[in-house]
C-alpha cells in the first residue's frame, strides 16, 4: 500500500559506482540511498528547468578524459569552435601520461551552454563531465 503518495522504483547501477554512492550517502548523513537520491533529483530538475530560459550566466565545464581515445580532442575542439560565442576560455592539464583535465570557461544563455555542455560530456572518452553554473544572477 502507498504511504503519502511515495512511489517505489528500482534502480541499476554498476556495483562500484554503488559502492561510492553509499559511501557519499553515509558521508553527507543520510539516513538511506533513497533521501539521497531525492536531494540529486530535485537538484537536477532545477538545473534542468535553467535551460528554458534565455537568462545569460556564465560558468564551466569541466572535463575529464583519456586523450587517446580516437578523435576525441578533435571533436572537442571542433565543438568549441562551433560554439566560439560562448567560450571564453580553455585551459587543458595534462595529469598524467594517458589523462587530461580541460575547464572551459563559458558565458551566454543557459540553453546554449546546456547545449555545449550536453555535446561535450557525452563524446566517447569523456569519463566524467560537469557544468557548473555562476548563481542565478544577471550579468
Ligand atoms: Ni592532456
Amino acid at each position: 500500500m502507498e504511504q503519502a503518495g511515495l512511489k517505489r522504483f528500482g534502480i541499476s547501477m554498476e556495483g562500484r559506482l554503488l559502492q561510492r554512492f553509499d559511501h557519499l550517502v553515509t558521508r553527507k548523513g543520510y539516513t538511506n540511498r533513497s533521501e539521497a537520491i531525492r536531494d540529486l533529483v530535485r537538484d537536477a530538475i532545477i538545473q534542468h528547468s535553467w535551460e528554458e530560459e534565455e537568462e545569460l550566466v556564465a560558468g564551466s565545464i569541466l572535463l575529464f578524459y583519456n586523450h587517446h581515445q580516437r578523435n576525441l580532442m578533435e571533436e572537442l575542439t571542433r565543438i568549441q569552435h562551433r560554439m566560439h560565442d560562448v567560450v571564453l576560455a580553455t585551459t587543458h592539464f595534462h595529469l598524467d601520461h594517458d589523462n587530461c583535465l580541460e575547464t572551459i570557461i563559458v558565458k551566454g544563455k543557459v540553453k546554449d551552454i546546456q547545449t555545449l555542455s550536453n555535446q561535450l560530456t557525452s563524446l566517447k572518452g569523456v569519463e566524467y563531465g560537469k557544468f557548473t553554473v555562476a548563481p542565478v544572477e544577471k550579468i
